[in-house]
């Protein structure tokens, strides 16, 4: 049964993350892990492929082995009318007006919009981080809908959080140069302490504030995961002028 939206908010307000089990129900995950898969098979572009990320057990070069490792396929929403039926699905609206606390509520097609395939070989670490740090809004109050269209579990590499990190304030020194959160400082060591890992089976969704540190490891099975991932904002924070925020129009739930 579907948690109450009140306890869905009250646990997303104090930990930055909630996870709805089974919100996409099975005939349509099958359809978008089908579509996914399909997606991927045929290498239909945009990708991002790992070797362009260049994170701890990606190829290093186009020549390395795996280099054709992809790591997302890109748009998402412009790819199916079934991925644009689930961006704008009523469940997903409903969650999200009660997290947003505000019933109008937009797709970001300019960050995530994407498929996560973490294909077993080749794909690579990511490290800790906050996804805010490269979006420029009015506030930083975005979600993003991870929604597992496999099972999602340690083995082939599921998120890890830092539950409560969405409300941290961090000195700039806690930062590496590519705003990873630094591993080698005692201070992180601590944080880094209270990691939750985050299994997920099909069809849940997981929704995250854009300021929750979040980090995954590598995919050691024998299948490729697929996670379709989508930001959200309200329609009152508005993406900064001139900046890759405001690259597409969001689209209105
Ligand atoms: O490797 C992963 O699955 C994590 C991806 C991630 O955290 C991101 O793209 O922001």
């Amino acid at each position: 049964m579907m948690p109450s939206l009140d306890s869905l908010k009250q646990m997303f307000d104090e930990q930055g993350y909630v996870v709805v089990p089974r919100l996409l129900e099975e005939s349509a995950r099958s359809a978008l892990w089908q579509i996914a898969a399909q997606h991927l098979s045929e290498n239909l572009a945009p990708i991002e492929y790992e070797v362009d990320v260049h994170y701890p057990g990606a190829p290093i070069t186009a020549e390395s082995e795996g280099a054709g490792t992809a790591r997302r396929l890109l748009q998402t929403y412009s790819r199916h009318s079934a991925f644009r039926a689930w961006g704008t699905a009523s469940e997903v609206k409903a969650v999200l007006t009660a997290l947003f606390g505000q019933p109008d509520v937009m797709l970001s097609q300019c960050h995530h919009n994407c498929v996560m395939t973490k294909q077993p070989g080749y794909s690579s670490v990511t490290r800790w981080h906050q996804d805010i740090r490269y979006w420029h809004f009015d506030q930083q109050s975005l979600i993003s809908v991870w929604t597992a269209l496999g099972e999602e579990t340690k083995k082939n590499g599921c998120l890890r959080v830092l539950p409560g990190s969405h409300l941290w304030q961090l000195e700039p020194g806690q930062f590496d140069a590519a705003r990873f959160l630094r591993s080698d400082l005692a201070a992180n060591k601590a944080l880094l302490s209270t990691a939750q890992a985050v299994p997920l089976s099909p069809g849940d969704a997981l929704f995250f504030h854009a300021r929750l540190f979040h980090a995954a490891g590598r995919n050691t099975s024998e299948q490729t995961k697929y996670s379709l991932v989508y930001t959200y904002h309200a329609a009152d924070n508005h993406p900064i002028e001139a900046t890759r925020s405001a690259q597409f129009p969001s689209i209105a739930l």
